[in-house]
């Protein structure tokens, strides 16, 4: 029996079938511990992790990570307006500006336009220490954008491709001293290269199912490689215009603060969040007999990784494996290490990623002259207490 009809066994059985999803996509479908296996807890946390930090928001219990696709009740969530609900029925996503041929396409229409495949894995740019949870992955299914926006017919002094979702609300902007008291929708842009190159997708699937309100209800940008914020969810309209687009979203809060050494003189310079930072993480160690395994997550734009290391107690770098089954471009990757020999005491391990263009994960002292506090994709020492 192939695997396929074992779960189509197993659906018409119906048994419960916790963790497949609709076209019998595994979300967490490993334990999280194999047999004989035991979390050693770590000691770097405070006592009491709250993982619904709002009503609106959700993080992961990055310790109990059991398979490549985040389950769609599980995946994290956040945003600055909260979920409003659309009628799927009266939904129409509207392309306006500079184009041919405006357009205001149903659900239906929309997914007439394409049913393509992308494993993508993304984190909010605020995603940090020491929980680490704005973070999952997940197998997306949509039309890509470009093939929206040929429909629409991109005319050629159309530089600017505004995201704007469903959500909104009252916004003070102030301009030198004047509060100007307006309602904004949440908005984000793209240049055109990048709205017009193959990967953008506007997807309506996460995990084989319809996408949750949460991650954007009827339809959502994804950016592969690029943070969180990219991926604009219930998507109402796409705009087209020629200048930068300046909104509270996009030029105020998801920038970075950064000193440079240029020429010998430290350049304050203040840049959009746009692609992932190589980050790595360690996600839970686990014993089992006198054998102690390290687990964790590895986060990028999609360049391929070239290693992964972890050190113990400052000891010397060695290389972790790197999962085979997390291996699509823009799949959160996972790695683990076997610890041989811990001794009874506590410990600190971390680990730190390299990929193919040589870049190397910093440490928290090469951060230092980051002031804003997103893109932290440093180096996280973790300490566990071995018994
Ligand atoms: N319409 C809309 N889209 C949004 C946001 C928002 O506030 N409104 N927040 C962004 C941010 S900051 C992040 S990190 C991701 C979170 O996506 P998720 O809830 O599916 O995990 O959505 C992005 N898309
Ligand atoms: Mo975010």
């Amino acid at each position: 029996m192939t695997k396929q009809n074992t779960r189509r066994e197993i659906l018409k059985g119906g048994l419960a079938v916790a963790g497949l999803g609709f076209l019998g996509f595994p979300e967490w479908a490993l334990p999280a511990l194999a047999q004989g296996e035991t979390l050693v807890p770590f000691t770097d946390l405070p006592a009491n992790i709250n993982l619904t930090p709002a009503a609106d928001r959700r993080i992961i219990d990055i310790s109990k990570i059991a398979g490549q696709f985040t389950p769609r009740d599980q995946f994290f969530t956040t945003q600055h307006y909260g979920h409003p609900d659309v009628d799927p029925a009266t939904y129409r996503m509207k392309v306006s500006g500079l184009v041919d041929r405006p357009l205001s396409l149903s659900l239906d229409e929309l997914k007439k336009m394409g049913s393509n495949e992308l494993v993508f894995g993304f984190e909010c740019s605020g995603n940090r220490r020491p929980l680490q949870g704005l973070s999952s992955n997940g197998r997306w299914t949509g039309v890509p954008l470009r093939t929206v926006l040929d429909r629409a017919g991109v005319k050629a002094d159309a530089r600017e491709f505004v995201f704007f979702g469903a959500d909104r609300g009252p916004e003070d902007v102030d301009f030198r001293g004047t509060i100007h008291k307006v309602e904004q929708q949440f908005g984000r842009s793209l240049s055109r290269e990048k709205a017009l190159s193959a990967e953008p997708m506007l997807a309506y699937a996460l995990n084989g199912e319809p996408l949750t309100k949460h991650q954007g209800f009827p339809l959502r940008l994804l950016v592969p490689g690029w943070y969180g914020v990219a991926n604009v969810k219930f998507l109402a309209e796409i705009h087209v215009q020629t200048d930068p687009y300046l909104g509270k979203y996009q030029a105020r809060w998801y920038r970075t603060l950064r000193g440079e050494t240029i020429n010998g003189e430290i350049k304050w310079t203040e840049t959009a969040v746009t692609h992932m930072q190589l980050k790595s993480f360690i996600a839970r160690v686990t014993k089992n007999g006198s054998r102690h395994t390290v687990f964790g997550v590895i986060l990028n734009d999609g360049t391929p990784i070239k290693s992964v290391d972890v050190s113990i107690d400052g000891g010397p770098w060695q290389a972790a494996t790197l999962d085979s089954a997390t291996k699509e471009k823009f799949s959160w990757k996972f790695f683990s290490y076997t610890w041989n020999g811990a001794t009874a005491g506590e410990h600190t391990l971390v680990s730190r990623v390299t990929d193919a263009n040589g870049l190397v994960q910093p440490t928290e002292q090469d951060l230092a002259n980051k002031k804003t506090f997103l893109e932290d994709n440093s180096q996280y020492p973790r300490k566990v207490m071995i018994a």
